[in-house]
This record gives C-alpha cells, sequence and structure tokens, in this order.
C-alpha cells in the first residue's frame, strides 16, 4: 500500500510517501493526466525494513525536491495512490473544521441550521442540575460543550481542550481569523475566540462561593445512543476536586489575558475567578480526589496528584498579575518530581512550563534565556525549563527517526487516545522549533500531522471529512444519531489502542501490532471516541502549518 496524508504536503517541507511493498521505482504523476513530473527510488526505512509499532515493512518515497503546487498520484510498480495536493494553505479548511467542531458540540442551545446546516438540533441539557447526595435540582449549569461522545461535561477535560486552543491563539493568532459562520461570527472576535468563550461562561457557573470548583456535571449513566435533546435523565453536579480547582484557575487565568484585548468585563470576571480558585487552594493544600460515586459511570478523569494542576495554577496566576506569592509557589512546585512537560488533562505541567516559557519577558537564545526584567532565580528557573523543553522534542525526533512512519511514537505510546499523544507531541515539536528555529523540531511536527492525515499503518484519516479514506462511524452519540450517513466533518478519532476493552475488541486478533489496533465502528469507544482534548492539539498542529512561517 502507498500511504500519503491524504490532504498532501506544503511546498517547502520534507515530502515523503511510505511504501509496505517494494518498488524499483516510484513517479510522481499529476492527478488529471497521468503525465510523469518526478521519479526516484524508494529507500527501506532499515537493514531489516521493519517497522516495530506496526510490523510491516516499509520503504521511503522522498520527492520533497518536488515544489510545485498540484494535484498528484504516487505510481509505484504494482499501485497508483489516490490523489493529493502540494500546496500553501492546504489545512486551512481541515483547521477551520476542527474548530467548528466545537460548535457541534455546543450544550444547552439549538444548533441552528444557518449555522448547523443538515447537522442542526434542538436545545438539550437545560434542566437544573441536583448536587450528588441532595434531593433538590438547584444548580443552573448549562452550556459549555459535551465531552465526546458522550454527553458529560467535566472540568479537567475542559480546561484542557481550552488550554490547547488558546495557548494555539496567542502564539499564532493571525491563523485565527477566518468566520467559521457560528452564531457569534461578525462581532469582531475572533471566532476560536467566540467558541471557547461559549466554554468559559458555562465554565464559570461551575465555580461555588468560596472558589472551588465541580469536577462535572453528568446524567446519572451515560445516555443511549439518541440525539442530545433527547437525553433528558437529571443531571447531576459531582463534587469537587483539587484538580477541578487547579485548572480552572489556570485556564481562567489564561483566557482573562487573552480576552483583555477584547472584553475588559469578561476578562475581568475571569480574573476574579481564578484568584479565588487559586484562594481556595491556598486554604486546601491537600489534595482532594475524585472518584465515581457508586453506581455513577459517566467520565471519571481521576488523577493521582494535584501537584501539576497546582504547578500550572501559579504559573498562570503569575503571569496574570506578576505577584511574588505566584512564583514563590511555582518555584516550590517546580522542585516536586511530575512531568513539566505533558500537556494531558491529568498531567498539566506542561502548560505551567509553556506559560513561562512564552512569557514576553524571555527571550531564548540557544540554550539560555535573557531578559532584564526578571530576577537570577526566574532566569535559571526558565532556563531549565527550557532544556527540558528541547530534551523531550529531542526524544522525540528520535522515536520519529526510529519509526517506519516517521511518527514520534513508540510502540507503548498507543494507549486510549493514541491520537491525543501524537498531536501534542506536535505541539511540543512546534514550540520547541518557535524557542529555538532548529527546522528539525519543525520537520517531526508537520510527520505527526501526516500521521493523523493517512500516513499511517490503517491507511485511515483520522479525521472525519477530510482525506480520502477519512473515519466514518466514530463513537459520537451526535453522529450516530443524526440518520445523516456523512458524518460531521472535523472530528478527531482517539486512534489505534494496544489494549482495547469496548465491544468492538473481539473484531482485532490478540497478535495485532499496536498501530494496527483499530477499528471504525461505532462500538469501539476505546478506539474511535472523539473528544473536545483530542482536537484541541489538532488544532494547534494544522494552525501551525496553515501558514507558510510563524
Ligand atoms: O480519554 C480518557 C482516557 O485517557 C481513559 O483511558 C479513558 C478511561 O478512563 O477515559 C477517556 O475519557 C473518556 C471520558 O471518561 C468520558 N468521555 C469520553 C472520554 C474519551 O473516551
Ligand atoms: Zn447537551
Amino acid at each position: 500500500m502507498i500511504h500519503i496524508n491524504q490532504i498532501g504536503y506544503l511546498p517547502n517541507e520534507t515530502k515523503v510517501a511510505i511504501l509496505t511493498e517494494p518498488s524499483d521505482v516510484f513517479e510522481l504523476i499529476y492527478s488529471d493526466n497521468h503525465q510523469v513530473v518526478f521519479q526516484g527510488t524508494p529507500v527501506a526505512f532499515s537493514e531489516a525494513a521493519t517497522d516495530a509499532a506496526s510490523g510491516d515493512s516499509v520503504w521511503l518515497a522522498d520527492f520533497s525536491e518536488l515544489t510545485t503546487s498540484g494535484s498528484y498520484c504516487i505510481r509505484t510498480a504494482n499501485e497508483v495512490s489516490a490523489s493529493f495536493a502540494i500546496g500553501e494553505q492546504i489545512y486551512k479548511s481541515l483547521k477551520n473544521d476542527l474548530i467548528k467542531s466545537y460548535y457541534y458540540q455546543r450544550c444547552g442551545c439549538a444548533l441552528l441550521p444557518q449555522h448547523a446546516g443538515r447537522f442542526s438540533h434542538g436545545c438539550c441539557h437545560t434542566a437544573l442540575a441536583t448536587l450528588v447526595g441532595e434531593s433538590h435540582a438547584t444548580l443552573e449549569l448549562s452550556g459549555g460543550w459535551h465531552d465526546a461522545g458522550d454527553y458529560g461535561r467535566y472540568t479537567t477535560a475542559a480546561a484542557t481542550a481550552l488550554a490547547h486552543l488558546l495557548y494555539a491563539f496567542e502564539l499564532f493568532p493571525e491563523r485565527f481569523q477566518e468566520a467559521l459562520n457560528i452564531p457569534e461570527s461578525g462581532n469582531g472576535v475572533p471566532d476560536l475566540l467566540n467558541e471557547c468563550r461559549y466554554e468559559l461562561e458555562w465554565l464559570l457557573k461551575m465555580q461555588l462561593p468560596d472558589g472551588s470548583v465541580f469536577h462535572k456535571v453528568s446524567t446519572w449513566r451515560h445516555a443511549a445512543f439518541v440525539m442530545p435533546e433527547e437525553d433528558t435523565a437529571p443531571l447531576y453536579a459531582y463534587a469537587v476536586s483539587s484538580m477541578a480547582v487547579g485548572d480552572f484557575a489556570a485556564v481562567c487565568a489564561l483566557a482573562a489575558r487573552i480576552y483583555a484585548a477584547y472584553d475588559t468585563d469578561f476578562s475581568m470576571r475571569l480574573t476574579a475567578a481564578a484568584i479565588q480558585a487559586y484562594r481556595f487552594l491556598q486554604a486546601h493544600p491537600d489534595f482532594i480526589p475524585f472518584r465515581n460515586p457508586e453506581g455513577s459511570g459517566t467520565g471519571e478523569y481521576g488523577d493521582r496528584s494535584d501537584r501539576d494542576e497546582r504547578f500550572w495554577a501559579a504559573a498562570e496566576l503569575f503571569r496574570l498579575t506578576g505577584e511574588q506569592c505566584y512564583w514563590e509557589d511555582f518555584v516550590q512546585l517546580y522542585a516536586e518530581d511530575f512531568s513539566k512537560t505533558h500537556l494531558g488533562y491529568a498531567s498539566t505541567g506542561g502548560f505551567g512550563t509553556l506559560s513561562l516559557l512564552t512569557h514576553p519577558n524571555f527571550r531564548f537564545v540557544s540554550d539560555c534565556s535573557l531578559s532584564t526584567h526578571m530576577t537570577t532565580e526566574q532566569q535559571n528557573i526558565a532556563a531549565a525549563l527550557f532544556r527540558s523543553w528541547c530534551d523531550e522534542a529531542d526524544n522525540y525526533v528520535t522515536f520519529a527517526r526510529e519509526s517506519g512512519y516517521q511518527v514520534a511514537m513508540t510502540s507503548k505510546d498507543f494507549h486510549w487516545g493514541s491520537n491525543m499523544t501524537v498531536m501534542n507531541r506536535g505541539i511540543t515539536l512546534i514550540v520547541a522549533y518557535l524557542l529555538t528555529k532548529n527546522p528539525c523540531y519543525r520537520t517531526a511536527a508537520c510527520n505527526q500531522l501526516h500521521y493523523l492525515l493517512g500516513r499511517n499503518a490503517t491507511g485511515y484519516s483520522y479525521v472525519t471529512g477530510h482525506g480520502t479514506k477519512y473515519i466514518r462511524h466514530p463513537h459520537m452519540r451526535t453522529i450516530f444519531a443524526d440518520g445523516i450517513d456523512e458524518p460531521i466533518p472535523g472530528f478527531v478519532s482517539g486512534g489505534p489502542n494496544a489494549r482495547p476493552c469496548d465491544p468492538a475488541a473481539p473484531l482485532i486478533p490478540a497478535d495485532t501490532p499496536p498501530m494496527k489496533s483499530f477499528a471504525d465502528v461505532y462500538e469501539a469507544y476505546s478506539l474511535n471516541e472523539v473528544t473536545i482534548y483530542w482536537n484541541s492539539p489538532a488544532v494547534f498542529v494544522a494552525a501551525f502549518f496553515d501558514s507558510a512561517e510563524a
């Protein structure tokens, strides 16, 4: 098989197709008239040619020299690939659909035909919620985005998605200027921020008067596969967790800084909410874990520690206010042993690092930070975090070099939601590139996108509506129940999982290699679900590659 990025390649990036059958030559041909424009020789990936994560024998067909925009196919001895593009801005519609997916996840409002087209539907989940353990529904917690294929709304998942989206906006705002045809379009605010505000307004409702924050609001068990407005089971607000409070403080502080340029009142509300949440953390230094109450079955998003959430909160409040007390907490937490580079819902240390590394007072030159505004301690910590970040990025470059599919994933990285790891590593690499301008990070980041869009062992593009063979049956209630054959575009599948644990698991033979442990069927929630925090790192990466240079 010929594995390609099914959308295509940017003119000035490396361009490689992966072949799983030997061929003496390969040719690039115009897709319309089949005229040959380039010829090359496939190169075995290694002496044994075998890729560990997929078990495939692979050959690399490098056509980077071809930089002319156009529509092409690749021809080998026995095969012709589907057509793909070489061109500038070929990921623009991908980027915009990935963002628009959040509009389709809106809860608590009807999706109108003028914005949602044939995917319009009624208003959902507006009933008052009951605090678990109480008997009356008194809490107004409507709004926000459905988390995933299910209709729960979870604070830590929300904060993670918002973080990817808002940091992307902050780092390259010029890539978020297109109107997305959402209800707020045309109000003078970029639509990414309009969409994120829909989530933030809900998040603010999740805070209690003492500054603490509910871990989640959802029904008691997941709904059947019905449209959201048909899911009328009672809603519950679940207990407070310190992860929820920490993430809330961090993401509200981040948002306060970004929305300050658009809406002072909103920014001030976010600032006050962040400070209040932080005060709760100060007053409650102990870990407040979260476990689902007996019998409840919606998403748990458990965690074993809140140190990384507190670290991120300290970083963002320091950045927002410049106050010493936050810096002192940051220094103390920095000395503790948890990842300072991960960007996931249970491991948020990387967001704290990102906040500091992108602080305008720091300028990184090779491996040191220079600043006239920062203390020596601040400079030293920033320089150490910068080195850790680049070390992590270097690891990913090595993983990609050792992968036949040129993806920064080892065999053990194919867990539930592996595509989040693929895209989060893309973020790490992009940030490393922005800090150092070392092109090898940029190339490696682009290779992560190629994997997502079809240059992988299953040959699927893992984004609905994009590519020639994209997933069509994600585990998502709205997509299943809407009666429309075509999936809503712009949703990222969780992707291969070496240990599937859902009704589709029997479809996958026990000896299936990790990168192939996937099935495009509705039942496969551990392989083919969608979530807001798997789409968000893909927005970051697609937006970065939407334009030629940052
Ligand atoms: O993304 C989560 C994954 O890392 C966990 O292994 C899995 C099992 O706990 O849960 C995933 O999160 C799901 C959440 O609990 C409910 N909404 C859908 C999420 C994606 O499958
Ligand atoms: Zn809803």
